[in-house]
């Protein structure tokens, strides 16, 4: 049980709390610090030509249709007249914005800029579905003065492909060496402009797990500062993406917070529970468990989902995830032998004794270290049963 990375994402935020206030209180500190992933503004810029595919990207990312009440409106000729902000749907600090076309009459160049606020994103995503012009040269080469990331999107990746295999003999359609041939294009394009092909990506808003969308996401969360990047990483849908990378990386991030969990759990339960021999948050432990659940992905019991998933995943559901005080509590008890306080004297320079070195702390983190590997072995299942699923609606005709 290294430590990760994770972990020190709010260890300075704790030593400034620790050092103005000691540990009083910590439990309420910790408890808003966990909730916090979702007060973290993260904006990022949709930008391009029109028709390129912005509005049907901003539908795609945020997993709506286009004809649902939220999404935004895709197909019809709108000339945009200020930047509209669009809501993650699962966390509303996530903006995409939907820029106006640059250089029209309302938005010249030398302006444009400055009308955006460029300075207020994170990240621009560059859109075409044909070739980048002029403007979106000019664009990429003000954000690279200002030190932001931008990356190129060429869409409509599916008509290519559709297009293509209908103008060859049956059989001898290449779709690898057709990318190619679209990303040497756009690459040839934009020039000096991008030093690398990894920051082209070809994709298609009808078909996000096909092509570089899932790598389009990757992209999107690693220019994030690392704080960021948490919020965004527990925003997205594991289901949506299909992807087990995905999976991977949440599981990271929660392993990251146990440690404040733990602290929490510590400081709070001071009162020991009849039975128990060592005193924990057990309410505390399931809401945290369950947040396992729904971020990694996993059906309710006895939902329609969970009724559509193969006996033994329903099985693996069931069994992995304790969600009752009762259940909890034998996780604990289970884990309270073994848990050994050395392994978390990092902690202790920052915490005290009376947290850190306890036996509170080092049960509290070694069950949810536990249950958290047990619900992603669940939701490893019903990724992998999803995809099974789904490899059949993925085929282009
Ligand atoms: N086949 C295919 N069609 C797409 C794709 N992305 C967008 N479209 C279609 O292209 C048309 C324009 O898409 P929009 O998303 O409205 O484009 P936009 O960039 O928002 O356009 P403006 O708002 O006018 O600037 C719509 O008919 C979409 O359905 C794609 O990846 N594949
Ligand atoms: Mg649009």
């Amino acid at each position: 049980m290294d430590d990760v990375a994770w972990e020190h994402i709010y260890y300075e935020d704790v030593q400034g709390y620790v050092d103005e206030n000691g540990i009083s209180n910590i439990e309420e500190f910790f408890k808003n610090k966990l909730e916090r992933w979702r007060d973290v503004e993260v904006n990022i810029a949709i930008s391009g030509s029109s028709g390129a595919g912005k509005s049907s990207f901003i539908n795609a990312i945020r997993d709506l249709k286009d004809f649902d009440e939220k999404a935004a409106k895709v197909g019809v000729t709108e000339c945009s007249k200020e930047p509209k902000p669009y809501d993650h749907p699962d966390n509303l600090n996530i903006k995409f914005w939907d820029l106006p076309g640059i250089g029209t009459k309302d938005f010249p160049m030398d302006t444009y800029c400055d009308q955006v606020r460029i300075d207020k994103y994170h990240a621009f995503l560059i859109f075409t579905d044909t070739r980048f012009r002029e403007n979106d040269f000019k664009l990429a080469e003000k954000i690279s003065l200002i030190d932001k990331r931008f990356f190129f999107i060429r869409t409509k990746i599916d008509e290519n492909v559709r297009a293509e295999k209908r103008s060859k003999p049956p059989g001898s359609f290449n779709e690898e060496a057709m990318l190619e041939e679209i990303r040497a294009d756009c690459s040839k394009n934009l020039g000096h402009l991008q030093s690398n092909t990894e920051n082209i990506f070809l994709i298609s808003n009808h078909h996000p797990a096909k092509w570089e969308f899932d790598r389009l996401r990757k992209a999107i969360l690693d220019v994030l500062l690392r704080y960021q990047r948490e919020s965004l990483i527990l925003s997205l849908s594991v289901m949506k993406s299909l992807s087990t990378e995905m999976l991977r990386r949440k599981v990271e991030v929660l392993k990251g917070r146990i440690w404040m969990v733990a602290s929490a759990s510590a400081a709070a339960a001071m009162v020991p529970i009849p039975g128990l021999a060592v005193a924990v948050d057990i309410a505390l432990m399931i809401k945290e468990i369950t947040f396992y659940r729904t971020q990694l992905g996993l059906p309710e019991v006895g939902s329609v989902k969970f009724a559509n998933l193969q006996v033994n995943t329903q099985e693996k559901v069931r069994r992995m995830c304790p969600t009752t005080a009762a259940q909890v509590t034998e996780v604990v008890e289970a884990y309270a032998g073994e848990a050994n306080v050395k392994e978390f004297v990092r902690f202790i320079p920052l915490l005290g004794l009376a947290i850190a070195g306890g036996m509170s702390f080092a049960t509290t983190y070694y069950a949810l270290w536990h249950c958290l590997e047990k619900v992603e072995e669940a939701a490893l299942s019903v990724l992998v049963e999803a995809a099974h699923k789904s490899a059949d609606d993925l085929d282009i005709d």
